[in-house]
């Protein structure tokens, strides 16, 4: 193959390997790789299924050499303004995403979902509810399986978790139906400011035939789709959104769907959440009521309010994947209302990522006992909440874990909810939550 061909992935994690796999099967053979980080996770697996690409990695990765590159592929982790990406955009190399190349090569429609919190479990959900009526919907994207490895296998309609990241670089490639759960402050070291990060999720709606907002959310709300849909804590106002009917029943217009109760005892945002997928769900053809009865048989996704133990009477929450203020917030006041007499210890901190904690010091009430500090930005953490509740500090998880059992006491719950990124700490959240769940298993051994 000639070298005008050559193409160019940035980034070797998840997504990287997923670009690799996917140009090597669709015949392209020059192929270079490169990554700012010496040792990027997916390298060793990539050299050995692909050996014949050109790997770059760490300092050399800034001395690329970009002439005869046709294309470049940026994994959602390289911003754009990128020193590494400074002299593609001079010399004016098409710049492209997974993304971007999965919708132009699905041939089924694409559902896609974004927001600041809840859209993996949104899209877990949904596509839970959906596959129990029948429809063989592949679900993947930002919540883990990159959106290129569902091609492999074509599917009647897809379904993707979408991130800021990935959507800041669509280009005039849209999506059958976008939806928009919240927008909360996040991400500000990449943005600098809010609306930087809105425009981006704003993508979510561009060319989009039905965009779904989340009706007690403005900052979700678009004029843009030719059909526009809409879930919320209230009465759906059309028929084909969903909604709460007298406070308690999860409705499609005006049917009746699903008691509320159905969804156990955390129901803030939970019910949101549910009715979010209810929509997903009716809106991929599937009978909304019949979709209701498997709301119950959906187990949740790990590191998100999940109990990993009761000790001696205290409950442990590892909600790890709260990674920016609103969903620490989220998780206090969805737990607070079922903590009964029990109080609420909270383990916070990590990368904070530039957020503003002042909304996470407003939200501790008389039930938050205290709170463990961890990680680069503990000192900000306490300045955002001294004086609310008392702050203790811990040097790793393991004594966070231990600093709590020693306060905790019978009817208590210890609810790991850190409100910052893992990465000061840990590989990722889901190694934060592990290593929280096995501290919280060796107290009882
Ligand atoms: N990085 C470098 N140098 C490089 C390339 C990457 O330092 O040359 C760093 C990035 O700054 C980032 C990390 O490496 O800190 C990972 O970046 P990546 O683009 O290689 O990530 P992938 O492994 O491909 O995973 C990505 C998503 N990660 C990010 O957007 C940071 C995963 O979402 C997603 O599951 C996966 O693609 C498949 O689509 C994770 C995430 O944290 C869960 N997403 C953020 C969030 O949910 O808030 C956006």
């Amino acid at each position: 193959m000639a070298m005008t061909d050559r193409q160019a992935i940035l980034g070797l994690g998840v997504t990287g390997y997923s670009l690799l796999r996917h140009l090597a099967r669709e015949g392209s053979t020059n192929l270079v790789v490169a990554d700012t980080r010496e040792r990027p996770p997916m390298l060793e697996a990539a050299m050995r299924d692909f050996p014949h690409a050109e790997y770059v990695c760490g300092r050399a990765s800034r001395h690329m050499a970009w002439h005869d590159v046709q294309r470049v592929y940026v994994s959602p982790g390289i911003p754009l303004d990128a020193c590494m990406l400074a002299s593609v955009q001079r010399l004016g190399i098409p710049i492209d995403s997974d993304i971007g190349r999965f919708l132009r090569l699905a041939k089924a429609p694409v559902f896609a979902v974004t927001g600041t919190n809840g859209k993996s479990t949104v899209c877990s959900l949904a596509g839970h509810l959906m596959r129990g009526l029948g429809i063989n919907v592949a679900v993947g994207g930002n919540l883990g399986r990159p959106a290129l490895d569902l091609l492999e296998t074509p599917a009647p309609l897809y379904l993707l978790e979408l991130s800021s990241f990935q959507l800041e670089r669509l280009g005039s490639e849209h999506l059958h139906l976008g939806a928009m759960l919240n927008v909360a402050p996040d991400h500000a070291d990449r943005y600098g400011d809010f609306d930087g990060y809105v425009e981006a999720k704003r993508r979510i709606f561009k060319g989009a035939e039905i965009s779904v907002e989340n009706r007690q959310d403005p900052m979700t709300a678009t004029f843009d789709a030719p059909t526009r849909l809409s879930f919320g804590v209230d009465a759906p106002p059309q028929a084909r959104d969903t909604g709460l009917i007298d406070g308690k029943w999860l409705a499609l217009g005006e049917r009746r769907i699903a008691p509320l109760d159905q969804l156990g005892p955390t129901a803030g945002h939970a019910c949101a959440n549910a009715l979010a997928a209810l929509l997903l769900a009716s809106e991929a053809g599937g009978d909304a009521r019949a979709a209701g009865d498997h709301l119950a048989s959906f187990e949740g996704l790990p590191h998100r309010m999940q109990t990993v133990a009761v000790h001696q009477g205290v409950r442990w929450i590892d909600d790890s994947k709260a990674t920016n203020p609103a969903a620490a917030v989220s998780a206090v006041q969805s737990l607070a209302p079922s903590a009964g007499d029990g109080r609420i210890l909270l383990i916070l901190g990590g990368d904070a990522k530039g957020a503003e904690l002042t909304p996470l010091g407003e939200c501790i009430g008389a039930e938050v006992a205290g709170a463990c500090l961890l990680g680069k930005d503990a000192p900000h953490f306490r300045e955002a909440l001294e004086g609310r509740t008392e702050l203790f500090e811990a040097e790793s998880m393991e004594e966070a874990v231990f600093l709590c059992a020693q306060r905790a006491r019978s009817g208590d719950h210890v609810l790991l909810s850190p409100a910052a990124a893992s990465l000061d700490m840990f590989e990722n959240f889901e190694e934060r939550g592990q290593v929280f769940a096995k501290a919280v298993r060796a107290l009882s051994e």
